[in-house]
């Protein structure tokens, strides 16, 4: 029987850093996934759900497609290139940066099983008409898309467009989820998150990439809300410098990480952050799956 509602999920597939989870907030009009400046940010497949009358779009955050050199690069790969086989359809996410060699590492998989694709350059508020013209034309000709657009998922521009697209391209049927949910991680996972973000943004070189963010203790019935977290790093080295002199790197870490916890939860909250040494886990998949990446 026809409910006359769209519904499917849409994986968001492309290189690291042109905007897949930028992208996913300014839909749900909600932080689910966290976005820095640096590429390899997402780690996990991150589900977001949009809701509107006559549909649901079920979209799938994966982390940016690149050459794995260790066992947790490999794992974002493999996790981004897993969520190809639950889609209804395939937006593959380019920025001006994207040139068709790197796209079509990108379109492979997608190709592979036959998804229809749609094409989505980002960041067009950073590039000029005839330039994003160009680069879109370049981009589209790399592989069969069924509709190739611009956007900008920081001013919103071309958004609303995209969705229309998306939705056309969904099977009719019910919805997959309650109309009230936005997302299935857990809300420890979103505040560990937070606290990864903040590491990423706040610490330098191949301190982002050497971290993991371990929630040991969560209490809500406690007011503020008290939360204990482990950021775990790969050698002694780095420990020293995410405490930094007289825990200064650790203090600013927490205090923007809180505050946005905060907004999250929308209560006050006591974060208490402890740094360890868990030796070479990026290499390690048994030490990996303890940190929850498995
Ligand atoms: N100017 C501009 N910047 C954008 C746009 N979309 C995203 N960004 C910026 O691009 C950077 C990367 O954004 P993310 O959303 O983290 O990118 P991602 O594709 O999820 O990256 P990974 O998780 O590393 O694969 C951030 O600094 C964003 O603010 C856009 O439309 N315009
Ligand atoms: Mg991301």
């Amino acid at each position: 029987m026809s409910t006359g509602t769209k519904s499917g999920y849409v994986s968001i597939l492309g290189r690291p850093n042109v905007g897949k989870s930028t992208f996913l907030n300014r839909v749900l009009e909600e932080k689910i996934s966290i976005t820095t400046s640096k590429p390899q940010t997402t780690r996990n497949r991150i589900l977001g759900i949009y809701n509107d009358p006559d549909s649901q779009i079920v979209f799938l955050d994966t982390p940016g497609i690149h050459e794995p050199h260790k066992a947790l690069n490999r794992y974002m790969v493999e996790t981004a290139l897993a969520t190809v086989s639950d889609a209804d359809v395939a937006l593959v996410m380019a920025d001006h940066l994207d040139t068709p060699d790197k796209l079509s590492v990108v379109v492979e998989p997608v190709a592979r099983a036959a998804k229809p694709a749609v094409l989505a350059l980002n960041k067009v508020d950073l590039m000029d008409q005839s330039g994003a013209r160009a680069r879109l034309e370049q981009l589209a000709a790399v592989h069969p898309f069924v509709h190739a657009c611009a956007v900008s998922s920081t001013t919103g521009t071309g958004i609303d467009g995209l969705l229309s697209v998306v939705k056309s391209l969904l099977p009719e049927g019910p919805r997959y989820f309650p109309e009230d949910m936005i997302t299935d991680c857990p809300v420890r996972f979103l505040c560990a998150e937070l606290i990864r973000e903040k590491v990423f943004t706040v610490t330098r070189e191949e301190i982002p990439y050497a971290t993991a963010v371990e929630i040991e203790r969560f209490d809500e019935g406690a007011d503020p809300v008290v939360i204990s977290a482990t950021i775990h790093v790969e050698r002694p080295s780095q420990k020293a410098i995410v405490i930094g002199a007289k825990g200064s790197m650790l203090k600013e870490i927490g205090t923007q990480a809180r505050k946005e916890i905060e907004r999250l939860l929308g209560r006050r909250v006591f974060l208490e952050l402890f740094v360890k040494v868990t030796k070479d886990w990026t290499k390690d998949p048994k030490r990996m799956r303890d940190l929850g990446y498995r």
